[in-house]
């Protein structure tokens, strides 16, 4: 449970995160932020305007925006926040982390198409990162449960390595028997959570998502980092090692800035993660 002031990465919380992969640190963004971020996140005239389409594979769909420089608007004030950014850079053994990518991942009522089970290292393996020193960081801009597509984990199966992955509809997946092996021997957790819960997970937690059948909208945030020290070998669609400067958690808050300059969104077409087998 987070509490403004006092909020420090303890040696439980990193053995946590070394164990199952994952953890999830409840009411670190006050309602008041979460208003903030969720306003901006939802203006016709701001990062909506960058939005793209990816299908399920199984007749849905979910709209995303990726940009890949955290910038000055409030989603980039939030991502370099010490309670995010420095956040992860402990829970990752204290090396210096760079902003990957961030995105919205808007999986609406009714529409919203589910994830298959992935790592998300089976995907950034493939941009020239040698090692699995990534993570994500997931923020929900709205209570998210079984109901409307909460993201669901195999708890420790960071530990796997690098399963096979596949190409399902527009997503990479990874080896149903593997995943299924893994479900047996590790079980299987749906994460549910409020807006302003926030949760971090290490690149190879297998984790995937169910499409959105309920008239609530499911949308989150979601901030990658990766290792100065891990910078990829090769340019792709993903930036290579660029300094990131963290700010204090106020700064939230304190955002006026309503400029996207410098972001760099992703087009469809550019998004490369994914297999395009359908426009
Ligand atoms: O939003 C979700 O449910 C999952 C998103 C995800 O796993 C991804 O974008 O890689």
């Amino acid at each position: 449970m987070y509490e403004a002031g006092k909020w420090q990465v303890t040696e439980a919380m990193k053995e946590a995160f070394d164990t199952h992969g994952y953890i999830i640190v409840r009411n670190m963004l006050s309602p008041e932020e979460v208003a903030k971020v969720k306003e901006a996140v939802q203006d016709p005239h701001g990062i909506q305007r960058f939005t793209y389409s990816t299908e399920d594979g199984m007749n849905r769909a979910n709209r995303t925006i990726l940009w890949n420089h955290p910038g000055e608007d409030v989603t980039g004030v939030l991502a370099r926040t010490l309670r995010i950014a420095g956040t992860a850079e402990q829970l990752m053994g204290g090396d210096e982390l760079y902003h990957y990518h961030s995105k919205l991942i808007m999986k609406d009522a009714h529409t919203g198409g589910a994830f298959v089970w992935h790592q998300d290292y089976g995907y950034w393996y493939n941009n020239g990162c040698l090692y699995p020193e990534m993570c994500s960081v997931f923020i929900p801009m709205d209570g998210a449960d079984r109901g409307n597509g909460c993201l669901q984990v195999i708890p420790g199966s960071h530990k796997l390595g690098r399963v096979e992955h596949l190409a399902v509809g527009e997503h990479y997946g990874a080896d149903l028997e593997r995943v299924e092996q893994a479900k047996k021997k590790l079980g299987h957790l749906y994460v549910e959570m409020k807006a302003g819960d926030v949760l971090f997970f290490h690149c190879n937690l297998l984790h995937t998502s169910d499409q959105n059948h309920s008239n609530r909208r499911r949308w989150v945030l979601i901030v990658t980092f990766n290792k100065r020290s891990n910078d990829p070998y090769m340019d792709h669609h993903h930036p290579r090692y660029t300094p990131m400067i963290k700010v204090d958690d106020s700064a939230v808050l304190a955002c006026k800035e309503k400029s996207l300059e410098g972001k760099w969104f992703m087009k469809y077409e550019e998004d490369v993660t994914s297999p395009r087998t359908v426009h």
